[in-house]
Parts: C-alpha cells; sequence; structure tokens
C-alpha cells in the first residue's frame, strides 16, 4: 500500500508539474507536512519564530539592531564543501577535470538512499523562486524543497521567492527541482549533485549557504552557465555596478572575483572625498547573467536579490553602507555576540565579543571570536545605494568586465586586455589566494578561471569556447579589464589602500572604455600611462605607484608557463584560439 501524503496547504493554483515534483519528494522522504512557501512577510516573522523555539536562532538586541537575528551553524558546516560537490553528466568529459564527476545513475542511487524518509517528523518546505526580475525574459525559475526553515527565510531574501514565483512557473512550464536535506549535518553523508541535464540539484547534509540556498551557486551559476552555453548567453560569478561620472553618465561595470576577494565592497563602494561628483549604484555583488541586447550590446541582470555576504572586517571605513545596512532586518550566520547581545566580529573596531560564533565563551585561544567565513543575509532593498535598475527586466548594457583575485605579487594594479579573445585568456588566467569562504587551506594560490571554478558546471574548456564564441553574438562587446588590490611588498604591507580608491582604478577603465584614458602597450596587456591614473589627494608615493604598475617579465613567462600547462590539462577541449592567444602574450614577452 502507497504512504499516505502528508497534510499540505497546496495552494490550488499549483501547476501540476511542481505539484508532481513535490509529490515525488514527499513520498521518499515522508515528511509529517508540507508547507508552500507565499513569500510573505507573515511566513517569514513565522519562520524565524519557529526557529526560535527550536533554539536555533538567538535574538539579537533589538534596540540596536531591530529585526536582527543570529543563526549557529553545526561547527562542521561553515562553508561550501568542494570535494563534496559533484556535476553529473553523461559523459564525464561534459564535466570536465574541474569539477568532480559522478555517473547520474549512481549519483541518483546514493542520493534517493540518502533522502529516504530523511523528513519523517519534519516539515517540507516548498520554496518556488525566480531567479532574477519577475518580468525579466532573462530570469530563470526553480522550486527548492527543503527541511531546513533557515533556509526557507534566507531565500525569501536572497531571490524573488513564493506566489509570483510559482506563477511564472506556470506560465514558463519549466524550472530547475531542488531537493534538499539538512539530513544529520554529518560531513560523511554530505553532498551537493547536481545533474545539468536534468536540471535537477540534490543537496543532502549541509545548511549552510553556497550548500544550501539552492538558488545561488547551484541554480544560477552551475546549472545555469550549462542552460547559457545552449542558449547563448553567459551565467558568471561577477557583481555589478553602476558608476555615474561628474557629469552625470552612468557606465555599468560587471567584476568576477573569487569568493570573499571584495566583490561586496567593490558593489559597495564609496568615492574617496577628493572625487566629488562620482556615484556608484549597486546592481548585485556575486552573480550576474549577461544576455546579448537587442541594441548589439552586452545586458546583465542580477539573478539574486539580496546578499550573503562576508561579515569579518565591515565597519564604518571599509564599507560604510554595508555597515548601516545590516543594522536592521538582517539575518546573521556565525557571529558572536557582546553583553548587551550585539553581534559583533573581527574588525569591527567596537565592542567585546562574550560569546563566540559557537555559543561558547569567547576565549581568544579558540581563536576568532566570529567565523572568519560568519554571514550576513539582507535584502538588496536595505542597501543605501541600491540601483533603481535592479528590477529592470531588460537589465543593464555593460561596458566593461573586470576580473581579479588575491595576488600578493606579480599581476599589477590594473590592466587592459588588448581585444575580447584576449580577454578571454586574461580570465582563463584569473589565480587567487585561497579563502574561508570554502573548507580546505586558506592563502594557497590556485587556479581560478573567470573566479568560476567551484561553479562552471560544465568543461572549462568548452566554456572558454563559448566565451570565445560571444564575439560572434555581441557587436559591441565589453572591454576586459584585470586588478589586483592585494599587491603586497617585501615586508607583507599591502602596496594600495583599496575600498573606496579603487575608484581611481574604476575612472581610468571607463576612460578607456570611452578612448580616452592613456595607456601604454606591455606584453601582458595596456597599463595606465604615466599620470594617467588619478591621485589628486591620494596617499602613494611615486615609488610605490610605479611598482603596483610594473610587469616583471621574467616572473610573467614563469606564471605564462603554468597557465599553458593548466590550459592543457582540459585536453583537447581547449579551443585553439585560446591557446594561440596565450603564445601571442609569450611571444611577446620573448
Ligand atoms: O557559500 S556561498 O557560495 O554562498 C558564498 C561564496 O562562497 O561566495
Ligand atoms: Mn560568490
Amino acid at each position: 500500500m502507497a504512504t499516505p501524503l502528508p497534510r499540505t496547504d497546496r495552494p490550488a493554483r499549483a501547476p501540476k508539474a511542481v505539484a508532481a515534483f513535490v509529490d515525488e519528494v514527499a513520498r521518499l522522504t515522508q515528511p509529517e507536512r508540507i508547507h508552500w512557501c507565499d513569500g510573505s512577510q507573515e511566513e517569514y516573522e513565522g519562520l524565524l519564530a519557529l526557529m526560535h523555539e527550536r533554539g536555533d536562532l538567538v535574538t539579537l538586541n533589538q534596540d540596536t539592531h531591530p529585526g536582527c537575528h543570529l543563526h549557529r551553524s553545526n561547527p562542521s558546516d561553515v562553508a561550501r564543501v568542494e570535494h563534496l560537490t559533484f556535476v553529473c553528466t553523461h559523459h564525464s568529459h561534459d564535466a570536465g577535470p574541474n569539477n568532480n564527476w559522478m555517473d547520474p545513475a549512481d549519483a541518483h542511487r546514493l542520493m534517493r538512499d540518502l533522502f529516504e524518509g530523511c523528513m519523517r517528523g519534519r516539515t517540507l518546505y516548498v520554496v518556488p523562486y525566480c531567479m532574477g526580475p519577475i518580468d525579466s525574459p532573462y530570469a530563470r525559475c526553480g522550486v527548492e524543497v527543503t527541511d531546513s526553515p533557515y533556509v526557507a527565510a534566507n531565500m525569501g531574501l536572497m531571490t524573488r521567492m513564493g506566489s509570483a514565483a510559482l506563477e511564472r512557473i506556470g506560465r514558463d512550464g519549466k524550472f530547475v527541482k531542488g531537493w534538499h536535506s539538512t539530513g544529520e549535518l554529518d560531513p560523511d553523508r554530505r553532498y551537493i549533485m547536481h545533474f545539468p541535464e536534468e536540471l535537477t540539484i540534490m543537496s543532502y547534509g549541509s545548511g549552510y549557504g553556497g550548500n544550501a540556498l539552492l538558488g545561488k551557486k547551484c541554480h544560477a551559476l552551475r546549472i545555469a552557465s550549462w542552460q547559457a552555453r545552449s542558449e547563448g548567453w553567459m551565467a558568471e560569478h561577477m557583481m555589478l555596478l553602476g558608476l555615474e561620472s561628474p557629469q552625470g553618465k552612468t557606465y555599468y561595470v560587471a567584476a568576477a572575483f573569487p569568493s570573499a576577494c571584495g566583490k561586496t565592497n567593490l558593489a559597495m563602494l564609496i568615492p574617496p572625498g577628493s572625487m566629488p561628483g562620482w556615484k556608484v549604484w549597486t546592481l548585485g555583488d556575486d552573480i550576474a547573467w549577461l544576455h546579448p541586447g537587442p541594441d548589439g550590446r552586452l545586458y546583465a541582470i542580477n539573478p539574486e536579490s539580496g546578499y550573503f555576504g562576508v561579515v569579518p572586517g565591515t565597519n564604518p571605513h571599509t564599507n560604510r553602507h554595508a555597515y548601516d545596512m545590516i543594522r536592521r532586518d538582517t539575518l546573521f550566520t556565525n557571529v558572536a555576540v557582546t553583553a548587551d547581545g550585539q553581534p559583533w566580529w573581527e574588525g569591527l573596531e567596537d565592542g567585546t565579543p562574550v560569546t563566540d560564533w559557537q555559543g561558547r565563551p569567547y576565549d581568544a585561544k579558540n581563536g576568532p571570536a566570529a567565523h572568519p567565513n560568519s554571514r550576513f543575509t539582507v535584502s538588496a532593498k536595505q542597501n543605501p545605494i541600491c540601483s533603481p535598475m535592479i528590477d529592470a527586466p531588460a537589465g543593464v548594457p555593460i561596458s566593461a568586465i573586470v576580473f581579479g583575485g588575491r595576488r600578493r605579487e606579480l599581476a599589477p594594479l590594473v590592466y587592459q586586455a588588448r581585444n575580447w579573445s584576449h580577454g578571454v585568456l586574461v580570465g582563463a588566467s584569473v589565480a587567487s589566494e585561497t579563502t574561508a569562504a570554502a573548507t580546505g587551506k586558506v592563502g594557497v594560490v590556485r587556479r581560478d578561471p573567470m573566479a568560476m571554478k567551484p561553479f562552471c558546471g560544465y568543461n572549462f574548456g568548452d566554456y572558454w569556447a563559448h566565451w570565445l564564441a560571444m564575439a560572434g553574438k555581441v557587436e559591441r562587446l565589453p572591454k576586459v579589464f584585470h586588478v589586483n588590490w592585494f599587491r603586497r611588498d617585501k615586508d607583507g604591507r599591502f602596496l594600495w589602500p583599496g575600498f573606496g580608491e579603487n575608484l581611481r582604478v574604476l575612472e581610468w577603465i571607463i576612460g578607456r572604455c570611452e578612448g580616452k584614458a592613456e595607456a601604454v602597450e606591455t606584453p601582458i596587456g595596456w597599463l595606465p600611462a604615466p599620470g594617467a591614473l588619478n591621485t589628486k589627494g591620494l596617499d602613494v608615493s611615486a615609488a610605490t605607484l610605479a611598482e603596483l604598475l610594473s610587469v616583471d617579465a621574467e616572473a610573467w613567462r614563469t606564471e605564462m608557463a603554468e597557465v599553458a600547462e593548466y590550459l592543457d590539462s582540459f585536453d583537447e577541449r581547449t579551443p585553439a584560439d585560446l591557446k594561440a592567444e596565450l603564445a601571442d602574450v609569450q611571444r611577446r614577452l620573448g
């Protein structure tokens, strides 16, 4: 006899395909109840109340931080787990050496065993969501089923979640299926599986951000990058900002940096006092979907509607807007707490932690008070410089694409690729020091092409070919740049002040797009000509500036040999044109 289905509040208008998907999950996982999320404020508050009741949420000081709460993860579950993340395609070559691969049939068997009966006694939340403005032709929808109220609440902040998304799914007839259960939070029973050919994600055993909020990295990057390739667009790990000049013209810039390398800070940049008249408008801080537009330019939307940002280091000097934005209606994950119940983290400059991120009395011997990858979840609308274009269905036209990483040596402050295909090589060559955003060693340099190493849902060789092919689809492509805010001197000190001063680099970039700013040609691309970078009011010596803008040919020859070896590891899938670009740079380096 079939198991009876649990109590459900399924709306009458639920699309049949969604109802069938939810029934399938419920049959296997056997939850006690099913709740279909509508995305309302009452629902959000109900989820928080439930988490409080269960002891999963700490109310922070409501006088200083109204609407703010703290969630503490299981200490073994505080970052993405790349070694447990798989792309399951029929041919292993399609996932490529950049992904862990498992045969789809084996992966389904494994996941079905884990999911079987895993929601007994729990509530299954049906979370319909739309990635992108609800009326945008570029947006795509999904349905995440989860047994975590924390995930449901976060998805409400991070995506357009609820009834409107469900209606759109009814119109589209297509959606990404996301299975999620926290399971036992056992690191040995934890997998994040992607089936791009089936538009399906199955995630088990983690409640943390990128492992569990399936709209984010799993859908908007791994599955979407696969869809984008077949449909002729791009899903990228990029922040998105509008830069308004003193003359009142706004330029849109997309920048790809690895996790925890400052995308959020750049997207919320505050112009230095010595650059009056400039304004920055945030569109997104993590993901951009780029489409060929009707006028021959490349248009971008931010598929998300909130930020899941790194907390440590946030203070009025590093990121005033973020500091203000997270003083209300914010979900904190894994920060410390002061005696009077305020959230606390390293770099806050104020207050004293008494309870650490694990809920223990704070003791410096145990390490930092807040976890280095502690996060805030907040609606983008709370950002005081949120762009009015954030809900524009057509997106915004992109003038420049900027790549970057954390490199203490080698990469100059900024350089421009000679053209699009050289720009693809610059992106494919990105390397960066690892951060706390993923489990594993921090601070080792690894290749992270286009900052997509953990997020590209298919073979990097095919991905680069797709990037090159965009030249045939977009008449007026953005100019491509590379920046490095993290160069250090021999004593380990940062050479560049960063933060608001990065606007000087953006100004040069915009100048190049306008054909105005001066540049000098070097073997690796175009660098600011002497005097071309605006240094008015900047406290950086001429010698330091020269070091920041130097190209060490010997070090670059070594770098390019390593890049060549890396590109070769993708076998025959690496496009010949990309190798030709590399050979060209090597020839220029002599
Ligand atoms: O864990 S997330 O993927 O959500 C954050 C990040 O690593 O960029
Ligand atoms: Mn990210």
